[in-house]
């Protein structure tokens, strides 16, 4: 069997093997996930986003628990957009997933930042088909969020989960407008602490000063303790109830489907582009104010089409 047939058949070592391919963008990644793709749409890919320490890992070994509990496969990928230099092995320290070692309806991964933030959130995104193909039911993607990254690889989930956690300093009015847009649902981790009711009630009342629109999802704020698992049922609900209006996934696979789309186009053109001389010269004829960036792209795009991707 090969690569993508191991993968088909479940396969740990070989789902193991196909992410590394995806993520370096190794030869062969694109046919690798040309041969998974067509097997997937299966799984569901819930994002759990929030700043450091708010209980995130916590969270998901409860998560984790609960599916197995059903007997459902787990795929966990633990996304750091934080640090470009981190690496897989010290990631992996973040995730708390001791109970599940051994577990064979576990898959854990750690995905650190090679080169730029775009390149996560393609590697992820590729990450999550090969989990899919390979019969994982649920794909729990944790991401740190602090700055701008992880709205990127919040887009590749189907459910987006913001977690907070109440007087840590990244309470309510401390989260980026960008962080808050992208909630399906809303989780208040750390329940047992004080504060956690008002900061339930700080977030039902930005809600509730949103536009209202007809048939618009008014995500829930769902209070947990991770420590004890107190609340993982209710949120574990919400998600699915999230999850379960099939027109938003819908939209949301045809968001996800252009994004990637416009990105491997964008790539492959530059890419393409790069290859010849034109590209250093209208760099210079830039640079020296012979041409403005816009005349030269202009340019460079007429003569692509023209001279076809392939001349
Ligand atoms: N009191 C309390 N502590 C919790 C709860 N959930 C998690 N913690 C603790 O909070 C700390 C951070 O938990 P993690 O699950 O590692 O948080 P995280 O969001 O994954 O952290 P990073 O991956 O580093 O961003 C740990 O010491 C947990 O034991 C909870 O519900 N209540
Ligand atoms: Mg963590």
């Amino acid at each position: 069997m090969d690569l993508a047939e191991r993968v088909l058949a479940g396969d740990f070592r070989a789902i193991a093997r196909a992410i590394s391919v995806v993520e370096r963008e190794d030869a062969g990644s694109a046919a690798l996930v040309g041969r998974l793709f067509g097997r997937t749409g299966r799984a569901l890919a819930v994002g759990l986003t929030g700043a450091p320490g708010v209980g995130k890992s916590t969270l998901v070994d409860r998560l984790t628990a609960a599916l197995r509990r059903e007997s459902l496969r787990v795929g966990i990928l633990a996304v750091d957009p934080t640090s470009p230099f981190s690496g897989g092995a010290i990631l992996g320290d973040r995730i708390r997933m001791q109970g599940h070692a051994g577990d064979g309806g576990v898959f854990v991964r750690s995905m650190a930042t090679r080169g730029q933030l775009g390149g996560l959130a393609r590697a992820t995104d590729d990450a999550r088909i090969v989990l899919d193909a390979a019969g994982i039911d649920v794909v729990l993607i944790e991401t740190v969020g602090v700055g701008q990254g992880e709205i990127d690889v919040s887009r590749i989930a189907d459910v987006s989960v913001v977690v907070l956690a109440p007087g840590s300093g990244d309470d309510v009015q401390a989260i980026k407008a960008g962080i808050m847009e992208i909630a399906d649902v809303f989780v208040v981790n750390k329940a047992d602490r004080d504060g956690a009711d008002r900061a339930v009630a700080e977030i039902e009342g930005m809600l509730s000063l949103r536009e209202p629109g007809t048939n618009r999802w008014r995500p829930p704020v769902v209070k947990t303790c991770a420590a004890t698992g107190e609340g993982v049922d209710d949120a574990i609900a919400a998600v699915r109830r999230f999850a379960d209006r099939g027109l938003a996934a819908a939209d949301r696979a045809r968001r996800r489907a252009r994004a990637r789309l416009e990105a491997i186009l964008v790539g492959r053109i530059v890419a393409r582009i790069r290859e010849g001389q034109d590209l250093d010269d209208a760099i210079a004829a830039i640079a020296a104010r012979e041409s403005d960036p816009y005349a030269a792209a202009g340019d460079l795009v007429r003569r692509f089409v023209q001279e076809g991707p392939d001349s």
